[in-house]
């Protein structure tokens, strides 16, 4: 490889670094639960990719929104109020005709407790101006139970396990 070609290759990964932002936070336990993990967040291009692995969940289905404050001081974590919800639309599955911005979905758990979800979209952004995309200084929280996408305005997925303040 001569010079050139390690200069190039150099200006590259430095490029590539510069156009993605990047943060990891810790899953906070709530409800008297032992939730761990992380959720990391990547903006790239116009698109956020949320890659979450979450551990000591009961084994099943657990339902997990983004919602409206990034504040998980509450023992329960209510604290995070309700679903993030910009366009005042309806409860729902993601992609279908009425949904909430956090209406992310379920994640699955292994016997283990163990559950992982990617999940990418352009409708969200890390910072950005648009108040209708923007994630930072809200709240991720996993679910005891499942979302059944129809009941309003939660979804019915029972009390709050998991907290995660997005800033
Ligand atoms: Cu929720
Ligand atoms: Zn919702």
């Amino acid at each position: 490889m001569n010079l050139k070609t390690l200069t190039l290759l150099a200006g590259i990964s430095v490029f590539a670094v510069s156009c993605g932002t990047s943060h990891t936070y810790q899953v906070m336990s709530k409800s008297n639960t032992q939730t761990g993990g992380t959720a990391k967040f990547t903006q790239k291009g116009n698109e956020v990719i949320m890659k979450l692995d979450v551990t000591n969940l009961t084994p099943g289905i657990h339902a997990v929104h983004i919602h409206e404050k990034g504040d998980c001081s509450a023992p329960d974590g209510t604290s995070t109020g309700g679903h993030w919800n910009p366009a005042k639309d309806d409860h729902g599955q993601w992609g279908a005709e009425h949904f909430h911005m956090g209406d992310i979905g379920n994640l699955n758990a292994d016997q283990s407790g163990n559950a992982t979800l990617t999940f990418k979209t352009d409708k969200w952004c890390l910072g950005c101006e648009d108040a209708s995309k923007n994630i930072i200084g809200k709240g991720l929280i996993i679910h005891a139970d499942k979302d059944d996408f129809h009941t309003q305005p939660t979804g019915n997925a029972g009390g709050r396990v998991g907290c995660v303040e997005i800033r």
